[in-house]
């Protein structure tokens, strides 16, 4: 038999920073947040499907019981190289190996272990989502008890900050286990995200456009010349709304080796970037999560940034 302690158990062994059990009813209490952004239109078609439809596991394992959340620290510090002005940013969610790649493959170890301690008869059967379905991630993770959400939009967990990935799955088998109660906000009266945010995303009563966030306009394929003035740093994702948040401040760092990175690939050369060719490219960012956009739009954005900051090389 799997038990609570038996799946924590294996998810420290293979480094997973935390996990969490939830209930598959659907999602009701996220429904009115989720359904109010799609109704005033704030959905940037990088979401799946309809509010109702996400909100349903079983639209996506019929077979689902239950499910398991986990958590994994991405935070690596930011401490910048001194000639940081002539250089350009990726955001610290692209650092390092794809989070999509790592967490499904922390996923599949975890239940390759927890199926090895059960007979074949009595394997589990599952399914690992990262990121790459309707289901709502966050939502799972604050169901889970693993975190509030933030003015900035965030999870934030009260140990790792929100510089942190979800992984969910769901079981056809139900293993027992200790439910939470979901965490009130904690932000109280700090605005430090909504005043630090380039766009003015974030607003008033935990309101947030995506079509207005960098980092969505750094993987949008057409950018209005409105839109351009905010291409200052990022080549791709912004960090700017987790920096200075009190919650990530003094965080440790991740202890996954896949997504350690040097100086040059958290921030590249200019240089670099608009004479790479399709094999620089490849090698040096495809296997990133700022891979999936390709070239053109990386080259695109850092010609941007070059002409808002009037360097000429
Ligand atoms: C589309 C998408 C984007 C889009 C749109 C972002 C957005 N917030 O909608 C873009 C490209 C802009 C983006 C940016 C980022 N993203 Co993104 N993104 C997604 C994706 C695929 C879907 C998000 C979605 O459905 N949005 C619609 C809204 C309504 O859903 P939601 O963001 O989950 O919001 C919930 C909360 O807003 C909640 N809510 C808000 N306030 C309150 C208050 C209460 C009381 C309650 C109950 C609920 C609640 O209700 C919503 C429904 O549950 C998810 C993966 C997934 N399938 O869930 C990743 C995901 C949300 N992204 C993630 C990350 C890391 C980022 C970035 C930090 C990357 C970066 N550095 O650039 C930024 C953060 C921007 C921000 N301030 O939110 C992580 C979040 C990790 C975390 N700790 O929160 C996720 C979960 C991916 C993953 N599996 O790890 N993203
Ligand atoms: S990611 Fe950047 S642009 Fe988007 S909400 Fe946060 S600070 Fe604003
Ligand atoms: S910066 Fe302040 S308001 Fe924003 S998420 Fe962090 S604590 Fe909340």
């Amino acid at each position: 038999m799997v038990t609570e302690q038996i799946v924590k158990n294996c998810a420290n062994l293979l480094g997973i920073d935390k996990i969490g059990f939830f209930s598959v009813e659907p999602l009701q209490e996220c429904y009115e947040k989720l359904n109010e952004r799609y109704q005033k239109g704030h959905v940037t078609g990088f979401e799946r499907d309809v509010p109702e439809k996400r909100i349903d596991y079983h639209q996506y394992f019929a077979g689902a019981k239950m499910g398991i959340v986990f958590l994994l620290n991405y935070y690596q510090g930011f401490e910048e190289p001194k000639d940081i002005n002539s250089r350009l940013k990726l955001s610290s969610m692209a650092w390092g190996q794809d989070y999509h790649q790592v967490l499904q493959e922390k996923g599949q170890a975890l239940m390759t272990a927890l199926n090895e301690k059960l007979s074949e008869a009595d394997r589990i059967e599952y399914k690992i989502f990262v990121d790459n379905s309707g289901l709502v991630d966050r939502g799972s993770a604050y169901r889970a008890g693993l975190g509030f959400f933030g003015k900035n939009n965030c999870l934030i967990n009260e140990d790792l900050g929100s510089f942190f990935f979800i992984g969910q799955i769901l079981l056809d088998q139900e293993i027992e286990f200790a439910t939470k109660t979901v965490k009130e906000s904690l932000c109280g009266a700090c605005r430090i995200c909504i005043d630090a945010c380039p766009t003015a995303a974030l607003g008033q009563n935990f309101s947030y456009d995506p079509r207005r966030c960098l980092s969505y306009l750094t993987q949008k394929k057409e950018i209005d010349a409105s839109e351009e003035k905010y291409f200052k740093d990022y080549l791709y994702g912004c960090d700017l709304c987790q920096t200075r948040c009190p919650f990530n401040q003094h965080l440790r760092k991740t202890g996954e080796a896949a997504f350690l990175t040097q100086h040059d690939d958290k921030y590249p050369w200019p240089e670099t970037i608009l004479n790479m060719s399709n094999r620089e490219f490849n090698s040096r960012f495809k296997k990133t999560s700022a891979g999936w956009r390709g070239k053109k739009n990386m080259v695109r954005n850092a010609k941007l940034i070059m002409k808002n900051r009037a360097i000429v090389i």
